[in-house]
């Protein structure tokens, strides 16, 4: 059954160059509740659970150490349709292909440092909703 809720993570690129705000700004303007957020860094364990799927892919060292390098922010974003608006809202995983005006056009330098994080399920909002928050962190 289809959930109201979606993850994301504004990546270390985001917050080095400054862009928390403008991106909270914008998930923001889209019609999203925050209903669980926080600032925290990831270790290279939590990393490499986190994209455990991704583990064959020759990026995935490199995706290790750019998610560990430094702090993120974390979010359990509420809406109608929460999964597939956030992903339209963020545009594509390049963010050459990204269409004008989604956060990746806007705040993505590359590929590899694509600025944030979107989940790509019901399931695996859920999923990756409890990897970082608690249950009494979710509101
Ligand atoms: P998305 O974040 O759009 O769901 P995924 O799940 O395919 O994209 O990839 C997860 C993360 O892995 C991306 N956000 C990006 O940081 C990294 N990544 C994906 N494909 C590549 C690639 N070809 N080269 C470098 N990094 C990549």
């Amino acid at each position: 059954m289809a959930t109201n809720r979606t993850f994301t993570m504004l990546k270390p690129d985001s917050l080095e160059k400054g862009n928390t705000g403008a991106i909270l700004e914008k998930i923001n303007a889209a019609g999203f509740r925050i209903v669980a957020m926080k600032m925290t860094q990831m270790s290279t364990k939590d990393a490499e659970t986190f994209y455990a799927v991704h583990n064959e892919r020759p990026f995935f060292g490199e995706l290790v150490e750019y998610m560990t390098r430094g702090p993120i922010v974390a979010a359990i974003l509420e809406k109608d349709n929460a999964v597939e608006d956030f992903r339209t809202l963020i545009g594509a995983t390049n963010p050459a292909d990204a269409a004008e005006g989604t956060i990746r056009k806007l705040y993505a330098a590359s590929m590899g440092e694509n600025a944030v994080h979107g989940s790509d399920s019901d399931e695996n909002a859920e999923i990756e909703g409890n990897f970082h928050f608690s249950g009494r962190e979710q509101f």
